[in-house]
């Protein structure tokens, strides 16, 4: 200790510190992606201001206390004509009472505002006016990326949330498993995201813009690479983003990989993303259908070479899972870390540690824990060219041309995962293989071996395998086109 804190070592430190001050103050700079200083919105100017109120006022009593310290100690400093202490003197009753008085105004001024400040944000964006038309939103936390659900409009999506511009919207904070928290910092404070139970905060931007959020409460590994973005549009481009979100991507055409890369997915990737909620049953269902995955992801106590384990010993392959509905048209992916281009998807599916350490999706996917069914380059590929084409098709009005039933169902076949179990030929996978299924059963039988897989169970197989609901899932439309085409099996 000696040695470090000689008088020169004091020295070199304090020019080191002097020398990293530009740094540490450049985090303070105004133009910096998440300033609180540069403000978007009227929720974000308001907290602006009062901070810098505060700010202010402490300003003040630092030079107001820091002048009478130094002119103290200017002016009554021992000289060498002083030999003796000066007169003692216990108190001045004026003195404390000033400077106890002061102190109480000067909270009263900072506490009245504060205080109104947020009561009034807790009623809308705007001097406290309750707004007449707010977007309603709910943002869901998971470990590590945020599920947005716009409600009534069956839309959800994932790490990329569409606002309207001089619209308030209302977000209402949940988790599905630890605290987060939801920080925008251009757009307002942050608030926490609890798990059984709902936060509720405003948000507002004044134009079109991309803000840059995260999550601002540590949460585990992953936590500092949970990140997210708000992207603020005119109103009518709004609206038309919502409107695209319930298009089905366009049918996929001279792409064999894409094609290939379709049917890897339902059997590699469907049991955790859900990639049609632009079929509003799906949408509708979704909430139900993540939560679903999360029941079983919080049964996981163990883990040992071959995964993660139930206290039974049954592998935990499933979690809630960003939902991929047309995630092309996003611009990053991994919650808001990496730009979404289809070289960085081979990348994350390949290895999404490389991308993302810590995520669940490397830990819990049957792919990288059982090596039987671990992935090939081309497959991988293949994933990725059909990852790229999960964007809203053509508007509705052109999309009326006829389509055959028979390739419809063909779609919905491989869209809805039935391929991960059931072959078309007569081989038994998981279910029995589906070749000639029209001679034993009747197409009301298909529809219930499909709606309620319960009621009549094929022989030589268990109950309670396949999912039981597709009914809710499937639009009446898909299932008759999808029992079309089951009876085309030979
Ligand atoms: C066990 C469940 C599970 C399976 C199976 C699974 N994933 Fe994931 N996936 C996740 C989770 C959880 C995340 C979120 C990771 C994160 O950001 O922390 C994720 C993230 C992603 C993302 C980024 C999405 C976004 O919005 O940021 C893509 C793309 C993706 N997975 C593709 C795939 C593909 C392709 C497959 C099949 C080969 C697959 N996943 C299989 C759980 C799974
Ligand atoms: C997780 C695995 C799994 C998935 C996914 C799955 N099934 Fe099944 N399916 C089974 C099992 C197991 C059986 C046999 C037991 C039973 O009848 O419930 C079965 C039975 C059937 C039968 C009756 C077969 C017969 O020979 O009588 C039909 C038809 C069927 N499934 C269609 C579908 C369709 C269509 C889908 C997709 C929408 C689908 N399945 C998804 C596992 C699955
Ligand atoms: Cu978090």
């Amino acid at each position: 200790m000696q040695i470090l804190w000689s008088p020169s070592a004091l020295k070199r430190f304090a020019l080191l510190l002097i020398l990293l001050a530009p740094a540490i103050f450049a985090a303070c700079a105004p133009g910096g992606s998440q300033s609180t200083f540069d403000s978007a919105g009227p929720v974000a100017e308001d907290q602006k201001n009062i901070f810098l109120f505060i700010f202010w006022i402490a300003v003040i009593v630092f030079v107001v206390v820091e002048a009478a310290l130094i002119y103290s100690i200017l002016r009554f400093r021992q000289t060498r004509a002083d030999s003796e202490l000066p007169n003692q003197t216990h108190g001045n009753f004026k003195l404390e009472i000033a400077w106890t008085i002061a102190p109480v105004f000067i909270l009263i001024a900072i506490a009245v505002p504060t205080v109104t400040l947020i009561f009034d944000q807790d009623k809308g964006p705007v001097d406290g006016r309750v707004p007449e038309n707010p977007l309603e939103i709910n943002a869901i936390a998971h470990q590590w990326w945020f599920e947005f659900e716009y409600p009534g409009q069956d839309v959800i999506t994932a790490n990329e949330l569409h606002i309207p511009i001089d619209r308030a919207v209302r977000v209402s904070l949940e988790s599905d498993d630890v605290i987060h928290s939801f920080w925008v910092p251009k757009l307002a404070g942050k608030l926490d995201m609890v798990p059984g139970q709902t936060n509720v905060m405003f948000i507002q931007a004044d134009s079109a813009d991309t803000f840059l959020g995260q999550c601002a409460e540590f949460c585990g590994e992953a936590h500092a690479k949970m990140r997210f973005r708000v992207v603020s549009h005119e109103p009518d481009d709004f609206e038309a983003w919502l409107d695209s979100m319930r298009r089905a991507p366009a049918p996929i055409v001279d792409n064999p990989a894409a094609v290939a890369g379709r049917t890897v997915f339902a059997q590699n990737c469907s049991s955790c993303h859900s990639s049609r909620t632009y079929v509003p049953e799906v949408a509708q269902a979704e909430r139900e259908t993540q939560l679903g995955r999360q029941t079983i992801f919080k049964k996981a106590v163990t883990r040992d070479d071959e995964g993660i384990k139930t206290r039974d010993g049954d592998i935990v392959n499933l979690i809630s899972a960003p939902n991929l509905t047309h995630l092309a048209v996003r611009r990053t992916f991994a919650a808001g870390i990496i730009e979404l281009t289809e070289e960085n998807l081979i990348k994350w599916i390949s290895n999404p540690d490389d991308i993302k350490q810590g995520n669940w999706m490397k830990d819990l996917a049957p792919i990288y824990n059982d090596p039987a069914l671990e992935l090939s380059g081309e497959e991988i590929n293949q994933l990725a060219a059909y990852l790229m084409t999960l964007k809203p098709g053509p508007e509705q009005a052109a999309a009326v041309v006829e389509v055959d039933p028979v390739d419809q169902g063909r779609e919905v076949f491989l869209n809805n995962g039935c391929s991960g179990c059931h072959s078309t030929g007569g081989d038994r996978v998981i279910g029995p293989g589906l070749s000639g299924l029209s001679a034993r059963s009747s197409a009301d039988e298909i529809r219930q071996s499909i709606t309620d897989p319960g009621a009549i169970v094929t022989t030589g197989f268990d109950d309670g395998i396949m999912p039981g609901n597709f009914g809710s899932v499937i639009s009446v439309q898909e299932l008759n086109a999808l029992i079309q085409y089951l009876q085309t099996l030979e």
